[in-house]
């Protein structure tokens, strides 16, 4: 296939649906095994919770990556909140955290979020590795990839290095505070339809964002999208279709 660039977010543990999204692209065979060449194509975040077997999807993109690699293309995959929330359950487990009320701990926080307790059961040393080394921030041209609809990614720094290098840090930190703050930041959403756009670009020095996290239903008042929504003058694009509420798993073309 003619090499291009991806994005996809929020799989949310449908494994099904990302298989058939992947493979319809030519992306991956039926088998899920990379077809894709010298394509990219970035996942950005959120492959756990609210859906069958976050694991799954987190072996498969795993898989896809190597694939990628050995054919001349790549696969990229960002930190989301809810892989903050589920290192979190596995780290602090049900240990009182009065920062999180109403919740009593990370444990039974993850859950009100849609934890499923198989994935915490069966997370492996390799999944934990591969978790903790996802960066929430990179760049492709003048396109921002971003998980959350959110400027609070300042918060961390003023360049895609120094917050990838801070939320990598809070991912090995024992303080439960640092958690909580991540946690809070990605947890957030839209800024960009409130005039907070602007300095997200220019601090970051882009053109666009395209994040996931915030769904086209809910979020954007959508009814059935069958595609990526642009909006704040077609410099922001938002591609959660929401699968995981029965929308669409969108495939988003960079
Ligand atoms: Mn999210």
């Amino acid at each position: 296939m003619t090499p291009a660039t991806y994005a996809v977010s929020d799989v949310h543990g449908h494994v099904a649906e990302l298989r058939s999204v992947l493979s319809a692209t030519g992306l991956t065979d039926a088998a899920g095994q990379w077809t894709g060449g010298r394509s990219t194509l970035w996942f950005l975040g959120d492959y756990i919770d609210r859906g069958p077997s976050g694991l799954a999807v987190i072996d498969l993109v795993i898989g896809l990556q190597a694939g990628a690699a050995a054919a001349g293309g790549r696969v990229g995959a960002l930190l989301g909140n809810h892989e903050v929330q589920f290192l979190a359950a596995h780290r602090f487990g049900s240990e009182p955290v009065p920062a999180l009320a109403p919740y009593s701990d990370w444990h039974s926080g993850w859950r009100a979020f849609g934890g499923r307790q198989t994935d915490l059961d069966g997370l492996q040393r390799h999944h934990l590795d591969w978790l903790t080394g996802l960066p929430a921030l990179a760049r492709h041209n003048e396109v921002l990839l971003m998980h959350s609809d959110t400027d609070r990614y300042l918060e961390f720094g003023a360049t895609i290095d120094v917050v990838n290098i801070e939320t990598a840090r809070v991912l090995r930190s024992a303080d439960v505070d640092d958690w909580v703050r991540l946690c809070d930041v990605l947890s957030s959403r839209r800024a960009f339809l409130n005039g907070k756009l602007d300095r997200v670009l220019t601090t970051y020095e882009v053109d666009q964002v395209v994040h996931g996290h915030s769904t086209l239903t809910k979020h954007f008042g959508l009814r059935s999208p069958s595609r990526p929504y642009r909006y704040a003058d077609r410099r922001a694009t938002a591609i959660d279709g929401g699968v995981f509420d029965g929308g669409a798993l969108l495939l988003a073309t960079l």
